[in-house]
């Protein structure tokens, strides 16, 4: 045991009316509901960059926090790994999640950054014995190393595309080996800065026989997890490949990967994109590519990837819904990819982060399942789409133009506007959350 978190209780579930800072208030992980328990439901994740790797930086200023584990030495890996765990045991996380960087000292050859994350990965499956949360995703970090400043597999030396192979396959053997449910890959450096200097054209087709390769890899070591692409518009790159759902749908389709490779959606990347959080976990169900989700919230005046943790149930009741509308989770889950503001320093701030960022999803999770249990919503909705139960309606879409049209001139078709009724559908909405 660390003393990091000393004097800080377990938190357990003490009902919306308890003043204990360390409770949960809506997060009661063996209630049921909707046939299973909440927690898994919600399938909540810590992510250790943000918790447990990142200083306090930002563009202005560098490190705020300081942690008894910064450095590069292996021992303070391995003390970093001790408070993680035990914080997740505190928090009641089932899960968590990591790139390469976030667990091992970066070594000077490949070789032995190889070892280090070996090392580590051994003294994390250690912990999964001894503690109960588990891996949710593994991914690599190939965007904070200045050899991927102009991309990973879309960088023009092809050296680089190697360097890229290597690190993705030590990943993933890692998350293998921790019996990680899925395997992530963000593309913050797989775009460009300036077209100028750009073949755009050579870069989308390396990306693509990259991520072939990397399904390839995945049956041929048997790993049973998901493949998941992580889009987001732009941030560190002017423009990332994978800016949204769509694009990474057009660009899946491309390589003949649609049915293999899923999406990680986060709220922070869709708005940055000009979407909406459930916009985009909506048109990735459509599509059949939902997998997981990357829980956070962006400041809504500075315009950028904020990564602060939930505190707006009602806005993430309407994500839920969909998730519910999907049918749930499968291999995926509530990853918090986010972290404490910079002024926050100690360490009951990690923890207060995590239960309000929790006590949010919980209650937007019950929000949304009431209004999906009451079925107001999706009755209007199927009332709305209902003329296209008709053979006639039915019809159209297999005929041709002409045939559709036809309606019009042989039975004198004159439509008349429905109203979409939305004010009313907001009221309904509001009376669950
Ligand atoms: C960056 C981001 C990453 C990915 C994993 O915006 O979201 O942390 O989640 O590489
Ligand atoms: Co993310």
């Amino acid at each position: 045991m660390t003393d990091f978190f000393a004097n800080i209780p377990t938190i357990t579930y003490e009902g919306p009316s308890s003043t204990n800072e360390f409770a949960f208030r809506h997060y009661n992980p063996d209630e049921v509901i909707l046939g299973k328990p909440m927690a898994e439901h919600l399938r909540f994740s810590v992510a250790y960059w943000h918790s447990f790797a990142w200083q306090g930086g930002d563009p202005f200023g560098g490190q705020t926090f300081e942690r008894p584990w910064f450095g590069d030495e292996i021992g303070l890996a391995k003390l970093k790994a001790d408070v993680a765990f035990e914080m997740f045991d505190i928090l009641g996380n089932p899960f968590y999640c990591f790139h390469d960087a976030d667990v091992r000292p970066e070594g000077t050859t490949f070789a032995q950054s190889q070892r280090n994350l070996e090392e580590m990965v051994d003294y994390l499956a250690e912990k999964q014995q001894s503690h109960k949360a588990r891996l949710l995703w593994g991914t690599a970090n190939l965007f904070s190393h200045r050899r991927f400043m102009s991309g990973a597999a879309t960088n023009p030396d092809p050296d680089i595309y190697a360097y890229a192979a290597a690190t993705v396959q030590a990943n993933m053997d890692a998350t293998l080996k921790l019996g990680g449910q899925n395997y992530v890959l963000w593309g913050g450096r797989e775009g460009y800065e300036t077209l100028l200097n750009t073949d755009l054209a050579a870069e989308r087709a390396h990306a693509g026989r990259f991520l072939q390769q990397v399904v390839e890899y995945k049956y041929k070591i048997g790993f049973k997890g998901a493949i998941l692409i992580e889009p987001k518009p732009q941030e560190p790159s002017k423009h990332q490949y994978d800016y949204d759902v769509a694009t990474v749908y057009g660009f899946l389709k491309d390589f003949d990967l649609e049915k293999e490779v899923q999406v990680n959606i986060e709220q922070g990347h869709a708005i940055l994109a000009g979407h909406s959080f459930e916009h985009e976990i909506a048109l990735a169900t459509s599509l059949g590519i939902f997998g997981s989700i990357d829980m956070n919230r962006n400041d809504y005046q500075s315009g950028w990837d904020t990564d602060q943790f939930p505190n707006n149930h009602g806005e993430k009741a309407l994500a839920f819904y969909e998730i519910l509308r999907a049918g749930g989770y499968k291999t995926g889950g509530t990853n918090f990819d986010a972290k404490l503001r910079r002024q926050s320093l100690d360490p009951q701030d990690l923890i207060l982060a995590h239960v309000g960022g929790m006590d949010t999803c919980a209650r937007a999770l019950k929000a949304a399942v009431a209004l999906f249990e009451d079925g107001a919503l999706e009755e209007a909705r199927a009332k709305r789409y209902a003329g296209w139960k008709s053979p006639e309606a039915k019809a159209m879409l297999s005929g041709s133009l002409d045939q559709a049209a036809q309606r019009v001139r042989d039975q004198g078709v004159n439509p008349v506007p429905k109203s979409g009724g939305q004010e009313r559908l907001e009221n309904l909405w509001n009376r669950f959350i």
